[in-house]
């Protein structure tokens, strides 16, 4: 188990893939593209919290604690998240904001994370919650294949949109995959201090940065003066972004 309740924790990692308290704070609209919102509805029940990314929109959607917005749990290909090296190790690299209360409830706990990679858009299944292949949706990544891994996390960063925490995976877990591959992302998260709270949790690819800006902050020098946490954190890893 680990625990990223401080702005100052260090990266942590769980069967191979690195959590870090990570902050991005987009100044405008449309930085985050989000590809899955999940907010317990009660139908996972128990203040389970649980869900996939997907374009499917036809009977039975949803069919966990998915938001149906079609601009927030979507479609993702492998092609639009980003690779981030650590050291001599590369990563894909994912965004989670959360949406907790402060207080004693800011806090959340992940408890499965399933990656699966296939070549249909629009996948519809409840296999998604089992870390199995099925179907033609191959099993890349299960945070609890070497043993029950769990990561409690905070919503550090409040106000939406304003992520908490990047989760990067090994980037061995997708050897043989096309950049075309549609993914599927599965996440389960419990609250160890009672039933759901706040808005939704939301993930997001990792942020390419725009050109032109990445040009200007790195003349300015202000890149990570302005990224206090990121800069601490990103110089503990080596972190390089490609
Ligand atoms: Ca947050
Ligand atoms: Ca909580
Ligand atoms: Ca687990
Ligand atoms: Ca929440």
């Amino acid at each position: 188990m680990i625990v990223l309740d401080d702005p100052d924790d260090p990266p942590a990692v769980l069967n191979g893939a690195i959590f870090q308290v990570f902050n991005v704070k987009p100044a405008g609209t449309g930085i985050l593209k989000p590809f899955l919102r999940i907010h317990d509805n009660g139908t996972s029940g128990n203040g389970v919290e649980q869900g996939y990314n997907t374009g499917y929109r036809g009977a039975g959607f949803p069919d966990f604690d998915q938001k149906t917005d079609p601009n927030y749990t979507r479609n993702l290909t492998l092609g639009a998240v980003p690779v981030a090296n650590v050291g001599s190790t590369s990563y894909r690299e994912f965004l989670l904001d959360l949406n907790e209360p402060g207080g004693s409830k800011a806090d959340i706990s992940l408890n499965e994370l399933h990656l699966f990679a296939g070549a249909a858009a629009d996948g519809f299944s409840t296999n998604f919650a089992a870390p199995a292949s099925f179907g033609g949706f191959t099993l890349l990544y299960d945070l609890d294949s070497n043993e029950d891994n769990t990561a409690i996390l905070t919503d550090l960063f409040s106000g939406s949109g304003s992520t908490d925490v990047r989760i990067l995976i090994p980037e061995s877990s997708f050897v043989g995959r096309s950049a075309s591959d549609y993914l599927y992302f599965y996440a389960e998260f419990t609250q160890a201090d009672g039933s759901s709270q706040g808005g939704f949790e939301e993930f997001a690819p990792g942020q390419v940065p725009e050109p032109a800006s990445f040009l200007i902050w790195g003349m300015l020098g202000v890149a990570f003066l302005a990224w206090p946490h990121a800069r601490s954190t990103i110089s503990n890893l080596g972190f390089k972004r490609q």
